[in-house]
């Protein structure tokens, strides 16, 4: 296991490499061009100079998140080839950086979504929060402005504002799209991709779709251990892996993650490990990372990540906003940092108790 960071880069993020330097235990990033659009082919220049950057730093570069899908790649548009084909030039152009580790969704028009990115908890810090009966009540352009007017000056990942202009036009493009036809499109974009991750050693990990359901009547198809499993099978490669985002999957109580990690062994790649407090159906704020904040057990999540023999990157997720920090909602520097530190100490002890 190799205990990592994200960050955004020096042009979009508050914490600096040198901060993350300090945290105890944190040996790598995880990072992306943030100023691409989707689609975009990404070239062997500017990766480099990120690479560069990160290990200037005395930090290893230990995977891309996001490489972001084109929404003609997720809507199996005719143009969908020709997007294919810059998201495999991306590929190859990461892979002769000897870069092997690359995160992506699949998720139709929205990343990740939240009602709430500042709501106050009894100790004063505050957390991104979901509450389904919110959201059933805006439409989306207003969710994006509301969002975008409390991220404290940051640009949300997958909420950029220029994919947001565009948001009719997309749900329009998505109106035939369900979830086997997004399914489809998911299998014939990693087919066309898995021989450019073996050529280069390219581990892909899809992440959970955030939350595990549908959102604004859009169809969301990786939110639980069946659909997963299917998706593995259907490419049944090494390359094609998972993300598991213990705060995504968990916002279903009905996913167990220890049985989920179990059941995906060996094609987990990646894992973002947060916690939730599940406040009913379809409703959770996000907490610290420590057991007794949220309703995940946190040591059984590490503990099913060593027994299943993990060691790829894993990073603490979302924190909350304390001390009076401003950041990109979840991703400020101390909450994540006491996340780093509280599972690097589980671990020890895991891997202590195993010897
Ligand atoms: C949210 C993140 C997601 C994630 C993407 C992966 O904070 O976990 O934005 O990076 O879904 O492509």
């Amino acid at each position: 296991m190799e205990m990592t960071l994200r960050w955004y880069g020096k042009d979009f993020d508050s914490v600096t490499l040198e901060q993350i330097r300090q945290i105890p235990g944190v040996t790598g990033v995880i990072t992306t061009l943030y100023d691409t659009k989707p689609g975009e082919v990404w070239s062997r220049e500017r990766i480099k100079k990120m690479k560069e950057e990160v290990e200037g730093a005395g930090l290893h570069l230990s995977g891309i998140e996001s490489v972001n899908i084109h929404d003609a790649i997720k809507i199996g548009s005719k143009d969908r080839d020709t997007y294919i084909d810059n998201y495999i030039e991306t590929l190859e152009n990461l892979g002769k950086e000897d870069i092997h580790l690359v995160c992506y969704n699949f998720m139709p028009v929205f990343d990740w979504t939240r009602s709430d990115l500042a709501k106050e908890r009894p100790d004063g810090s505050t957390v991104l929060s979901y509450d389904q009966s919110k959201v059933d009540l805006i439409q989306p352009e207003a969710m994006f402005e509301s969002l975008d007017s409390k991220s404290n000056g940051f640009i949300l990942p997958g909420w950029e504002p220029e994919r947001m202009e565009r948001i009719k036009e997309l749900f329009e493009m998505y109106k035939d799209v369900d979830d086997e036809k997004l399914f489809e499109n998911l299998i014939y974009f990693l087919e066309r991709i898995m021989p450019v991750c073996e050529k280069y050693n390219i581990y892909m990990a899809i992440h959970p779709d955030d939350p595990a359901w549908p959102v604004f009547g859009l169809p969301r198809i990786i939110t639980n251990k069946e659909n997963l499993l299917r998706m593995l099978h259907a490419v049944d490669n090494k390359y094609n892996g998972v993300t598991l985002c213990t705060g995504s999957l968990g916002s279903n109580p009905n996913n167990n993650i220890p049985e989920i990690i179990r059941a995906l062994k060996g094609r987990i790649h990646f894992a973002h490990v947060r916690n939730v407090v599940y406040l009913g159906e379809g409703k959770f704020d996000e907490a610290a990372h420590l057991s007794s904040d949220g309703s995940l057990d946190m040591y059984e999540i590490m503990k099913a990540l060593h027994d299943i023999g993990f060691d790829g990157p894993i990073r603490p997720d979302h924190g909350r906003m304390i001390w009076g920090e401003v950041a990109m909602p979840g991703y400020g520097l101390y909450d994540r940092a006491l996340g780093a530190t509280y599972l690097n100490g589980l671990w020890e002890a895991l891997e202590k108790q195993n010897k």
